[in-house]
């Protein structure tokens, strides 16, 4: 593409996406984030951007994502997915940040200068993968991601509404066919194909009940659980609320976020005691697990309880097949519980890595093991097998003596069922389920294998939330100066006490997370750090009460 063409361009923009704000905004922990209605030009440029990184990378297909998963309704976001469905690579977040913020007037020559900076070959044919989340703002966004694309002479196509995982797995199976068939229904083909396949092998037995209750947050994934459930077969009795109509609004005290933050059930459920209740988020990347005991008691199963059970069964299949020597290691966050960690370390005897928010820094850590499950504990993760484990099991499937086959063959449908691209609500229900039919367990005795440490979140708001710096896999607080100081002296105090702080990167707030031996004392804790926060860090409103 000859320079003059990028007039086109600005005369898109400025016709169509004006960059009607001079408010700054930066790609975050999972793309931009913020107010709907100041992202339209945001999404042009990432159009553009798209087309630019495919070309990088040989025309290989790149995805955008309109969603702003876990927020509530009024915000909207956008991400873009890298050829093998993996999330941005880091290095192209500021280059993302810097497109979005240069005025309308100097549009063309930043798109430009980066085109040369990345030394892109403007020639090649690219193809560019769409999807949206259920927001009202969705489509008008889409489209301008779809203008973005043209002005640079790239193919959008359209997706319509799927789940963001959806979106990461068509762009993998876009690039490489092995993996699948870009299409929704290539999805339930695979994903759901494998669960209806290793049911067969595995029959339901012991406390382990083929009903489950489903929270879809009012978002995207409980519309396209509701068409996966009919093709059930009676194999998982899935009884859908908060799909969305009579009055629900997206995420609104309902869905993965609201449950693991606020530990309370959502809103819109019906409650029947001990009953296995699984909460997606918006765009259906997250999933946590809860019950309601018979005295009214919520119990969470958070993404830290979902790692734990699956790499526990993976290591079983991996002893019963004798493919021991595979690396499995699993990969959380700070916010992972410490009684996690403890069991996961002593009891499993599995390697844990700890990095920072974020899925794709967890995804990158797992990259190392052969086998690597990574988890936020808020129910965002997935597991990925390298292609030596792949090679390893499916020779083990086929020439192994007859246990070690089976359990083989067990672990290779366990794979096809997992979207390997992303934490996926919907892959990771379909494995949750499989394990605990495997085990013969209900959710109380899933919950038994081992006993949180009591724990709390809250949000402090400040004026500018970049003026807190962490370090450690965001354990310890670098700046403002004096806050970690602080915090450490409030931690002392409390017996198995932990806390940090972090601005979040989809939110305008800093998070405060807090554990310790009882509830009393982590709300406690959790009180005492967000008021050195709103005192050290420029707090705004009402200082937070202890
Ligand atoms: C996104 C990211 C997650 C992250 C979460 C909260 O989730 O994909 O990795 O844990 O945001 O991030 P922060 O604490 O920085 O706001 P989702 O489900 O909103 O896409």
């Amino acid at each position: 593409m000859p320079p003059s063409s990028l007039r086109v361009v600005y005369a898109f923009a400025r016709e169509m996406h004006p960059k009607t704000t001079d408010i700054f905004i930066q790609y975050g922990t999972a793309g931009f984030r913020t107010k709907a209605n100041l992202l339209e030009h945001v999404v042009y440029r990432m159009g553009l951007l798209a087309v630019i990184r495919s070309r990088v990378k040989n025309g290989r297909t790149i995805g955008i994502m309109i969603t702003a998963s876990h927020n509530l309704e009024p915000d909207n976001g956008v991400k873009l997915i890298d050829p093998d469905g993996e999330m941005l690579e880091q290095s192209w977040e500021a280059i993302a940040t810097k497109l979005a913020n240069v005025s309308d007037n100097d549009l063309e020559a930043t798109t430009a200068e980066i085109i040369k900076e990345v030394n892109a070959n403007m020639t090649l044919k690219t193809s560019i993968f769409i999807g949206m989340d259920t927001r009202y703002t969705s489509p008008r966004l889409a489209q301008a991601a779809a203008n973005g694309v043209m002005a640079l002479k790239g193919t959008p196509k359209e997706f319509g509404i799927v789940t963001t995982p959806m979106l990461h797995f068509f762009v993998k199976c876009r690039n490489d066919n092995t993996y699948g068939t870009p299409t929704e229904e290539g999805y339930y083909e695979k994903i759901v194909g494998a669960f209806k396949n290793i049911r067969q092998k595995l029959p339901v037995y012991g406390n382990y009940s083929t009903t489950l209750y489903v929270d879809g947050a009012n978002g995207v994934g409980g519309k396209k659980l509701n068409i996966i459930k009919k093709t059930l077969d009676g194999e998982l009795d899935l009884k859908l609320f908060n799909l969305g109509g009579n009055g629900g609004k997206l995420n609104l005290n309902c869905g993965a976020d609201f449950v693991k933050v606020s530990q309370k059930p959502p809103v819109g459920v019906e409650h029947v005691p001990m009953q296995r209740v699984a909460s997606l988020d918006g765009d259906s990347d997250r999933i946590v697990y809860y019950y309601v005991d018979d005295k009214d008691k919520m119990h969470l199963l958070d993404g830290d309880r979902i790692a734990t059970l699956l790499a526990s069964y993976i290591t079983e299949l991996l002893t019963a097949s004798e493919a021991k020597h595979l690396k499995l290691g699993l990969v959380q966050t700070a916010y992972a519980n410490g009684a996690s960690t403890a069991y996961i370390t002593q009891k499993l005897k599995v390697p844990v890595t700890c990095v920072k928010t974020g899925v794709k820094h967890l995804h990158h850590a797992a990259l190392s093991y052969d086998i690597g499950v990574y988890f936020e504990a808020n129910g965002h993760g997935t597991v990925i097998y390298s292609d030596n484990a792949k090679k390893t099991i499916s020779k083990i499937a086929e020439e192994g003596e007859s246990e070690q086959r089976k359990a083989a063959q067990l672990l290779l449908n366990f794979i096809d069922m997992t979207n390997e691209t992303v934490g996926d609500a919907i892959s990771d229900l379909f494995l949750v389920e499989t394990v605990l039919c495997a085990r013969g367990l209900d959710a109380e005795q899933w919950l038994s294998t081992y006993d949180d440490l009591p724990c709390r979140q809250v949000k402090v708001t400040v004026q500018d939330r970049n003026v807190i710096s962490t370090a450690d896999a965001e354990r310890v607080c670098t700046s403002p100066e004096g806050l970690q100081t602080r915090i450490d002296e409030l931690v002392a105090a409390y017996a198995d006490g932990r806390a940090f702080v972090r601005p979040s990167g989809t939110e305008d707030v800093v998070r405060v997370y807090a554990e310790a031996d009882t509830q009393q004392s982590a709300d406690k804790l959790a009180a005492e750090v967000s008021q050195a926060v709103y005192d050290l860090a420029g707090g705004v409103g009402n200082r937070p009460e202890l």
